[in-house]
This record gives structure tokens, sequence and C-alpha cells, in this order.
């Protein structure tokens, strides 16, 4: 593992603020090929309905998309941005769940404020059990059902009063992730956020890679398939595909 993905200035924003926007992620060529690829598995997806995943009027949710692509698996570990997950992390990273979000022009909401973990027990402000990282397939204008987050919120303690609001979009001091197509950010799942409505003509398309510790359950439902683990030939690709011993075999920083 490189030392040192991020740098000085990400390091303090991250800690700040709980989360992290990289500008180009992706290369116009590797959006094409991602783009393609994801284009590729909805086609699949749509045409079986018996494949997982939502099929709701405000999100269209291709569950678990590294099933169907060796794209799409390969940008689990993207040179860019995987490295700076896993400096967050730690060696005992692995693969939580991840998805294909499709948020269909002029519709509503699909997640309103939340964060992703509350497990008693764990003094999760303190604590980083998840990262979970988007990368942008099209382009996200404001009001196009982006992510927003609150700021520096994963540090708030567990009964923190959050302004009740009904509309997502009126949360006070929300930032939104509109950004272009290939821009990546990640946040601290501790991090209060939400999907925001979609008001514009455009359709959101984002893909979801969300990593924790290998001591963790992959979440039902995105157990990777026989298929999948039979390709798991790297010690790396077979921790985060949860096929390693969450006690003996954590990385070391030369996998
Ligand atoms: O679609 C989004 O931007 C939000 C997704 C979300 O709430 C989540 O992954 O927990």
């Amino acid at each position: 593992m490189p030392k040192q993905a991020l740098s000085e200035e990400q390091r303090l924003f991250f800690e700040t603020n709980g989360y992290l926007v990289i500008p180009n992620a992706l290369s116009p060529e590797e959006l094409q090929r991602v783009r393609a690829a994801a284009d590729r598995a909805e086609a699949l997806w749509r045409a079986d309905p018996s494949r997982p995943g939502l099929r709701r009027e405000n999100l269209q949710q291709v569950q678990a998309p590294i099933e169907y692509d060796d794209v799409l698996l390969e940008l689990m570990t993207h040179p860019k941005v995987f490295p700076m997950v896993r400096e967050i992390l730690g060696n005992t990273i692995q693969m939580i769940d991840n998805d294909y979000f499709i948020s269909p022009p002029h519709t509503g909401s699909h997640a309103t404020w939340h964060h992703d973990v509350g497990m008693p027990g764990v003094y999760h402000p303190r604590s980083t059990l998840m990262v979970k990282v988007f990368y942008l397939l099209s382009d996200v204008p404001e009001g196009g059902g982006g992510t927003a987050l609150i700021p520096g919120s994963h540090r708030f303690p567990m009964d923190y009063p959050l302004p009740q609001v009904e509309d997502p979009d009126a949360m006070p001091g929300k930032v939104e992730m509109a950004y272009p197509a290939g821009t990546a950010y990640l946040f601290h799942c501790r991090i209060y956020h939400a999907a925001l409505n979609n008001r514009t003509d455009q359709t959101r398309r984002v893909l979801i890679y969300n990593y924790g510790h290998n001591w963790m359950r992959i979440w039902p439902g995105y157990e990777p398939s026989e298929r999948l683990r039979a390709k798991a030939s790297t010690p790396l690709l077979r921790q985060l595909l949860g096929l390693s011993d969450a006690y003996v075999s954590a990385l070391t920083d030369a996998d």
C-alpha cells in the first residue's frame, strides 16, 4: 500500500468534516469504461426481475454490481481512491456492500436523513466502522437528487437532536454532493446524510462501495457468489470479499 494516500490537507479535512471529495477520480476513459459496464449491468438487471435490488419509482437499485462485470469489481480497488479508504480504515478493510443507484428525474428522496451505523455497545463517534465511496457516473447538478451531508456530524453523540425536517432538502447546514461525472466522494458512515429530491430532468447514476472491517459481516444479499469467490486470487481481494480469517490474516502494508 502506498504510504500516505491522503495528503495532510485531506487527512485533516476528513477528520474534521467526515467526508472527502476526489475530483476527476475517474479519467474520461475510465468513466466511459465504467459507465459502459454499469449500463450492461443495468440492462441485465432490468431484463430479469428476479435479480436483487429495489425497483421503486424514485430508486432503481442494481444490487451488488460487482457480480455483473469485472470492470465494476476492479473499481472496488481503484488505485486513486481505494488507498485513501484503506488508510482511513486500516489493514482490516473488507467490503460490506456495493450498489448501483439510479435516481430518475423528478422523483422525491429515496433516503431521508440518517447515518449508517447504530450498533449498541460501540462508541461510534470515535470509531470508524465503515467508509462509503460514491462514484458519480452522471453529472449531478444542484437539485439533481445528489447525496447531502452534514459536515462534522460523524462526531455527534448518539442522542444529538438533529433538526427534524419533513423535506430532506430543508436540512440547515447541509452540503450537497453536486459534481460532474467522474467525481468520487467518500464519507464516514456515522455522518448524517440523505439523498435529496431530484428536481431536474436528469437521471442521477452513482456506484456505491461500502467498506468496513474483516471482523464485520458482509451485509446479507451482498455475500460474493461462488463465481466471484473463485476470482479472489490475491490476499487483498480475498479479504475484501470476506474470505479471510478475521483474527489472523489481516493484510500487511505489503499486500
Ligand atoms: O443515494 C444517496 O445519495 C444516499 C445513499 C444513502 O443514504 C446510503 O447509502 O446510506
